[in-house]
């Protein structure tokens, strides 16, 4: 074992309050795309294109196709070794995981006190706000092809449970605002003994800003990914590699 990789894992094995904080590294193992790098584009779009209010006003049909496509391939995903590990780290008491990801594979890892910052692609709202809640709508997919030529498109999109209105994914796009409360959380467990950052560009704000807030707080802090980051300088320890590779061996000091 690296002397980083057993510096980190006995600095986990004696910390009290553990607060991890992910991105889509994590879930690439298990077949999901990351945004930034190879496999992030669907067509010839930059997910920074599609994740946006402006690009669903412009064309909802297009954007609702990107999410039902991701929809779809999240759907035949199966959690893997680096959700398992976090989700033990999760059972210890001062355990926190704050997740990047909306595809909801620390929640089937059996992860506790899990804050998704970024929502969930299984959750629909209001594009109307009508005041209708998120709900939860895993069973619509994009109509079969043949059927997807502009209005009968626009016709086949997921409606709101309560107005009738076009419903959007409960995610949170480039420009919206967090849920507050989710925030308040992640700042919260910026309160740490060790803070590790997993499977992140750390290019993302507000979740790219939780290791330096943590850092600030006195917490150690360290970084598993793949390339390096703009968190990669500021961290006490940064080992490069796969999260799935990785994590199972911080896990066993
Ligand atoms: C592996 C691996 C393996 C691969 N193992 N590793 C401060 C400074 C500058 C800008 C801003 C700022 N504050 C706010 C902004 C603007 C903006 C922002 O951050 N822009 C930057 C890009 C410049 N932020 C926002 O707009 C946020 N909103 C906001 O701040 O609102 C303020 C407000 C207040 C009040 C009223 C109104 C507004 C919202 C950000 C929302 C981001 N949304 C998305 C889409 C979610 C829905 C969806 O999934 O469709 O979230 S964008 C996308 O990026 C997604 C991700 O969660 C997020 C982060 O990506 P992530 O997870 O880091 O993935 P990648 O692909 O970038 O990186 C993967 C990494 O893994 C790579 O490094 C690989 O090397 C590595 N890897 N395989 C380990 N096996
Ligand atoms: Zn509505």
């Amino acid at each position: 074992m690296h002397a980083a990789t057993r510096e980190l894992a006995q600095a986990i094995a004696a910390a009290r309050r553990i607060t991890v904080v992910t991105g889509a590294g994590v879930s690439a193992a298990s077949g999901v795309p990351t945004f930034r790098g190879e496999g992030g584009l669907w067509r010839q779009y930059r997910p920074e294109e599609l994740a946006t209010a402006e690009a669903f006003r412009r064309d909802p049909a297009l954007v609702w196709e990107w999410y039902a496509w991701r929809r779809e391939r999240i759907a035949g995903c199966e959690p893997n070794a680096a959700h398992h590990v976090i989700a033990g780290w999760s059972r210890r008491p001062g355990c926190r995981v704050i997740t990047q990801n909306v595809d909801d594979l620390h929640v089937r890892a059996g992860t506790r006190h899990l804050i998704r910052l970024h929502g969930s692609i299984w959750e629909m709202s209001c594009w109307d706000h009508c005041g209708q809640a998120k709900w939860r709508d895993e069973a619509w997919s994009w109509p079969g092809p043949g059927e997807v030529s502009g209005a009968m498109a626009n016709r086949r999109l997921p409606r709101c449970i309560r107005c009738g209105g076009l419903a959007r994914p409960a995610v949170v796009w480039f420009g919206e605002a967090l849920d507050p409360a989710d925030v308040d959380a992640a700042l919260g467990a910026c309160d740490c003994d060790l803070f590790l950052t997993v499977g992140t560009s750390a290019v993302v704000h507000p979740a790219a800003g939780l290791v330096h807030e943590a850092r600030r707080r006195g917490a150690f802090t360290a970084e598993v990914n793949l390339d390096p980051t703009p968190a990669s300088s500021a961290v006490a320890v940064s080992i490069r590699g796969r999260a799935e590779d990785v994590l199972p061996r911080l896990a066993r000091p």
